[in-house]
């Protein structure tokens, strides 16, 4: 029975780790002010959840409104800032880099920026990113029409700008709903998960598949799991080490 404060086990088990990927959720932009998937949509969108507005088809069935969404969401990450949580994570990497002493990967479900913004390490983005739109007919990369959105509070519709390659409309370049992940992105973080002894799993609610599986192909690959979430996931059951607080406030005293 281990009889020290959970924190300081928790730091002991990070200390002793040679490889470390730290897996996020939405509840890791919650304290810059970015809403979680879990938090109700508000404005123009008030009246759909968030799983029935990131599909195909209610892209199809109405894009402007899909887009004016997108362009909200991105207007308000352009508008927040990295927390201490998304620091301490830089930091963290930053220093066993410099130490040596054992890589930090990073993989998110989350479609923003903060994590770069905040110098860490460039994460493995499971479901894409706000920031790089392409062509929903030839796939092409595409360019916002608003390089900077303002975005009124309540939102707009706005038309998506078309392709400059075939004339198709842009679309967000994350992935919805229904679906799959990028190849490429689903192999670096399976190969992260298989690699490492520790994994550390922050603001995810567990519940969007297959990433909900990752963390779990760790463990059985020896791996050990802490979660930080002030709520009740189904990590709690797989987690050595469960600290119950929020990841701007746990993660500088865990990772610092
Ligand atoms: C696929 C991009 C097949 C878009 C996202 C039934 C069972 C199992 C699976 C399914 C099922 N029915 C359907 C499915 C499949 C579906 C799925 O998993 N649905 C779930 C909802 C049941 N999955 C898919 O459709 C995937 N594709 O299966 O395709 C296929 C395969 C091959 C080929 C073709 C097709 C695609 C899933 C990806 C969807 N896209 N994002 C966008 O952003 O608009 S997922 C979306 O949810 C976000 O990326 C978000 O990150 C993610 C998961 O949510 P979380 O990150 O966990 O965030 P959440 O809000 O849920 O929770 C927040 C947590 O933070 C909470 O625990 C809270 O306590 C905590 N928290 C709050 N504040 C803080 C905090 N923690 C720390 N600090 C705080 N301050
Ligand atoms: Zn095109």
């Amino acid at each position: 029975m281990d009889t020290r404060p959970p924190l300081a086990a928790a730091r002991d088990a990070i200390a002793a780790a040679r490889r470390i990927v730290i897996f996020t959720g939405a509840g890791m932009s919650a304290e810059s002010g970015v809403p979680t998937f879990r938090d109700a949509l508000t404005g123009l969108w008030a009246r759909f959840s968030a799983e029935a507005l990131a599909t195909p088809e209610a892209f199809a069935r109405d894009p402007e409104l899909v887009w004016g969404w997108y362009e909200w969401r991105r207007a308000r990450v352009r508008a927040a800032q990295p927390n201490a949580g998304h620091g301490a994570i830089a930091e963290f990497a930053a220093r066993r880099a410099a130490e040596g002493s054992g890589g930090v990967t990073v993989v998110t479900q989350n479609v923003d920026d903060l994590h770069e913004r905040a110098g860490g390490p460039a994460a493995v983005h499971l479901h894409g990113s706000l920031f790089a739109p392409r062509c929903s007919a030839c796939g092409a990369p595409g360019e916002f029409a608003l390089a900077d959105p303002v975005e009124p509070e309540g939102g707009r519709r706005l038309a998506p700008p078309r392709c400059e390659q075939c004339g198709g409309a842009l679309r967000p370049g994350v992935v919805w709903f229904g679906e799959g992940l990028s190849e490429a992105a689903w192999r670096a973080a399976s190969q992260a998960m298989d690699a490492c002894d520790l994994v550390l799993c922050v603001g995810t609610s567990a519940l969007v598949h297959p990433a909900a599986a990752l963390p779990e192909q760790a463990l059985r690959a020896g791996a050990t799991l802490l979660q930080v979430n002030p709520g009740h996931t189904a990590f709690d059951a797989l987690a050595r080490f469960n600290l119950k607080g929020s990841a701007a406030t746990v993660l500088p005293a865990l990772l610092c």
